[in-house]
């Protein structure tokens, strides 16, 4: 056969170029647009189809079969290179977003106790050590058992230090525990040796100060309880707490339901009592940390103790101030943060 133009209309002419292109097509869009070019409705292998008409009748059934075997070569190349640059496409996506399974795994991040968790369990362990068991009552209470069970009627001086919040008509969010002990007391009779942890709340936000914080509460009710073994009972547990022999000094003070009452203060834990440039105990050497005495016996009258039978101490510490000068933090505002950076040194 004579090479002539019409040679390029030759089916196997088409389906040869058309075959070379599309091996050499990069992306599914190019492979379309080579499908549509060669086997469209204006495609060329189309058009080929159409000087069907143009030849002998004897050549049409051989040159109608050579078309349709030039359309399916082409068929079967668009569709096997489809396949090739769709998994060419899926590699690609899975190199870009590559997990690398032989990496170690990240290991397991276990939680921890926060540190006034920590301190109000060191401190309750302490006490428990000592006889005393733990006592809990609502943070929401009325008047009679946050105040005046407590020796502060109405109209007491003592109720503006406590700074109270006020949540209804005779109800407060209670200012101390002693509420707890009071309700201990009402339901059973001495001896006693309670403590009562928990939440208490004041109107009070500063770097020392929040509006929430932690008291733990000592009450130990009796014949023959003295003020030597109140004095005995703090050295011993603020000793444990400490976990060191720091000095420990009283100074009278006052409380509504206490009679005599004092101030305790510790060797500082900082300085170790040395004073001079010490910024936590301001050069004096020591800390204040915690308010106790005997219980007044118009606390007892209210519950209904004699107070000729029986005496009692009881002591008040703020955990937060605890956790303070063990862990050496300076703002009580960290505890309350949620803080990550923080809550993880300890
Ligand atoms: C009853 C009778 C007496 C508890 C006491 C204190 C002194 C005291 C403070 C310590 C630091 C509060 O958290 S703080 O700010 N507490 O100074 N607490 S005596 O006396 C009681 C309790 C209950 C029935």
């Amino acid at each position: 056969m004579a090479a002539s133009a019409h040679d390029q209309q030759l089916p196997e002419a088409i389906s040869e170029e058309a075959l070379a292109r599309i091996q050499a097509s990069s992306d599914s869009a190019s492979l379309e647009a080579l499908r549509v070019e060669y086997l469209g409705k204006k495609g060329r292998l189309t058009g080929a189809l159409r000087a069907l008409g143009s030849l002998a009748p004897a050549e049409r059934p051989a040159f109608g079969q050579r078309v349709n075997r030039a359309k399916e070569a082409l068929d079967a190349a668009l569709a096997a290179r489809g396949e090739e640059l769709r998994l060419r496409r899926r590699e690609a996506a899975l190199e870009a977003s590559a997990v690398d399974v032989t990496l170690p795994g990240f290991g397991p991040t276990p939680g921890r106790p926060h540190p006034l968790s920590r301190t109000l369990t060191e401190i309750c362990d302490v006490l428990g050590g000592m006889g005393f068991t733990v006592e809990e009552g609502p943070e929401v209470e009325d008047d009679y058992h946050n105040f005046e069970a407590l020796n502060m009627p109405a109209d007491h001086p003592a109720r503006d230090m406590q700074d109270t919040f006020f949540v209804g008509d005779d109800r407060v969010l209670r200012t101390h525990t002693s509420p707890v002990q009071i309700r201990v007391m009402e339901r059973q009779p001495p001896p006693l040796r309670i403590i009562a942890p928990g939440a208490v709340y004041r109107n009070d936000d500063d770097a020392t100060h929040s509006p929430m914080f932690h008291q733990v509460e000592g009450l130990m009710v009796d014949r023959g309880v003295t003020f030597a073994h109140l004095k005995g009972v703090l050295t011993t547990f603020l000793r444990r707490v400490f976990e060191r022999e720091v000095g420990v000094r009283l100074r009278p003070s006052f409380f509504p339901f206490t009679e005599p009452s004092v101030e305790v203060d510790v060797g500082c834990v900082v300085c170790g009592q040395r004073g001079g440039e010490c910024r936590v105990c301001k050069g004096t050497g020591w800390l204040e940390i915690l308010g106790a005495g005997m219980v007044d016996p118009a606390v007892f009258a209210h519950v209904g103790y004699d107070p000729e039978e029986f005496t009692g101490f009881a002591f008040g510490v703020g955990v937060e101030r605890i956790a303070m000068l063990k862990y050496g933090i300076d703002d009580i505002r960290l505890f309350y943060g949620g803080d990550l950076r923080f809550l993880r040194q300890f």
